[in-house]
């Protein structure tokens, strides 16, 4: 499942999950053999969408491996194939053809074959997993960076006039929305097509009319509608619509909600009203799946954060599933959004690299054109925790900021700093997110007061004191099990300890907007764990998660949930 609802009830589409021959390709040999022509002989099958260090004998493998598979088509016809997300570099092969390449690694790309013939086709993607000093994530980060295919391959038929997205904007006064509607239809045809374009939103038809495309053109028919008395989507009372756009022998479909985000007094506002955000970070992600996180567990994830009295996630640190954000709009969660650009140890002059610059703009651009519609996703964040003392960092920032911007205005800009007392790019951004782990990296948990105390100072030097801040990660590790008569480290006792004070410290702060622990769940950790970077990966994970890895509660867990269940929305 991609999504929690049907995208096409008229255009015919498929999805090639299932068993796909797998080659490790560690000598990197498989170009100069052309395994995108003949396939050598698989090492085993694997099950796409699937990341291959769950498997038997890959746990740490790292690089090249070549996927394979065969499809079918039954006469001559135009076929789009979409890749939800593949790790790292991909390289597509059909019948021996290079389709394209895409990086990155949490976000969609597509071909489209036009007059695909009739018969049997092969598949062939390359991916590689190398982490570098220029990939997003680079080398040094803090999770294990799986590789593989993670979301599902859909195979659709087209027709020759075909509806290429559907894009929808508002504008919200009261619950009046002034509703703009863009189909983009693309032609493969050798003739112009006139068609009849039928838009509805829940079943009602609003509007109709005859368009035509000229012969292998690309048109964006925009409709502009005045939609009064709309439902409004919001925290714990979400509303959605449905909108389908249809042309003779296809269609679109995507869901919005109605609702304004707003920044008044520190505190976020949906639809004028402010919401205290109280919140966990998540990783999408599990010791049997890793990154390619089934449809069930996101349910059941998203049980035990309601459960957990929690009105928001930060999806750290990358665009997370359409399916895991349809589940949040359709229970009233809010969820920020971000880019894998991880930074603690990120140098500066890695920031400053051409190739760097234009990966992250893309995974921007990406992300917002895979998440815009979804009303749970109130933050676009463009890293976390780079080091923002620095000119580079700044020039990255605004070039990420601005480009944020201008693809989407409806939203809040944020990041993460681990530098609030020094950072410089504070005035570039909505809201502003911190990371700090007093009680645990630095100081005893008392140290936030002191801290916050200088960053409110010094934001309002800067200009930017008017922004709600948002404590997006503070904690400590808890070994699941580990419970004593006293908060040693490392024990749930002293994880329980830490998060609770620092939660009592941020609630009664009153420029602080909300709170996202780190983090829901403990993940697999970096595989390069040699103590160089990290000081506490017991069991080679980071143990910071109020669950175990296998969503079980710790203490943290329970204290947690009674403070933020007995503080209500506001
Ligand atoms: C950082 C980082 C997280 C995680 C955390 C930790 O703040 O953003 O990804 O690494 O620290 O556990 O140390």
């Amino acid at each position: 499942m991609i999504r929690t609802f049907r995208e096409h009830y008229a255009r015919r589409t498929e999805l090639l999950n299932g068993s796909w021959e797998f080659a490790v390709d560690s000598g990197n040999v498989g170009l100069q053999e052309k395994w995108y022509d003949r396939f050598p002989q698989a090492d085993r099958n694997l099950y796409v969408p699937g990341c291959w260090n769950n498997e038997l004998n890959l746990f740490e493998y790292e690089g090249v491996a070549w996927y394979r598979t065969t499809f079918q088509t039954v006469q001559q016809q135009n076929v789009k194939l979409i890749f939800h997300a593949v790790l790292g570099h991909a390289d597509v092969y059909l019948d021996g053809q290079h389709l394209g390449y895409h990086y990155g690694g949490y976000t969609p790309f597509e071909f489209v074959i036009p007059a695909l013939p009739e018969g049997e086709h092969q598949l062939i993607v390359r991916t590689d997993s190398k982490l570098d000093r220029l990939t997003i994530p680079t080398e040094h980060v803090d999770w294990h960076h799986y590789g593989g295919i993670i979301r599902p391959v859909e195979l659709q038929i087209l027709p020759d006039l075909y509806i290429e997205s559907l894009k929808i904007d508002y504008d919200l006064k009261g619950f009046d929305a002034d509703v703009k509607l863009q189909v983009h239809l693309k032609s493969l045809a050798q003739t112009a097509h006139t068609t009849t374009l039928v838009i509805s939103a829940d079943d009602h038809v609003v509007h109709t009319e005859q368009i035509t495309v000229d012969a292998g053109q690309s048109l964006i028919h925009t409709v502009i509608q005045g939609w009064p008395q709309v439902r409004l989507w919001n925290v714990g009372r979400p509303e959605l619509y449905t909108i389908r756009a249809a042309i003779d022998g296809d269609d679109q479909i995507d869901r919005i909600g109605f609702r304004r985000i707003e920044t008044d007094h520190h505190r976020i506002l949906i639809n004028g009203a402010p919401v205290y955000l109280k919140g966990v970070n998540r990783h999408e992600e599990h010791p049997e799946w890793g990154f390619a996180f089934p449809p069930k567990l996101m349910q059941k994830d998203l049980d035990i954060i309601k459960e957990l009295g929690c009105n928001s996630v930060r999806g750290a640190h990358y665009p997370q599933s359409p399916y895991w954000l349809d589940l949040l709009d359709e229970q009233g969660l809010v969820f920020w959004s971000e880019i894998p650009m991880w930074g603690a140890f990120l140098p500066n002059e890695t920031v400053a690299e051409p190739l760097f610059q234009e990966r992250a703009l893309t995974m921007i651009e990406e992300m917002i054109a895979t998440h815009r519609h979804h009303p749970s996703v109130i933050f676009w964040s463009v890293h976390n925790e780079i080091d923002t003392r620095t000119q580079e960092a700044y020039d990255l920032t605004k070039r990420l900021v601005d480009l944020a911007r201008q693809l989407d205005s409806s939203r809040l800009i944020t990041y993460a700093t681990m530098h609030p007392l020094e950072d410089i790019v504070l005035p570039l951004f909505d809201v502003i997110g911190i990371n700090k782990y007093y009680g645990w990296y630095e100081g005893n948990v008392e140290g936030f007061k002191d801290m916050l105390e200088k960053f409110h100072q010094r934001a309002e030097a800067l200009g930017a004191g008017d922004r709600p801040v948002l404590m997006t990660e503070f904690g400590g590790a808890g070994i699941y099990g580990d419970v004593g008569w006293e908060p040693r480290l490392f024990s749930e006792d002293y994880q329980a300890h830490i998060v609770s004070e620092a939660l009592g410290i941020f609630r009664n702060d009153p420029k602080i907007g909300g709170t996202y622990i780190w983090q829901f769940a403990d993940i697999r950790g970096d595989l390069k764990s040699d103590g160089k970077y990290f000081r506490d990966r017991a069991r080679s994970f980071n143990n910071k998660g109020l669950v175990s890895e296998y969503r079980k509660p710790k203490q943290s867990f329970r204290v947690v949930r009674s403070m933020y269940r007995s503080w209500g929305d506001l």
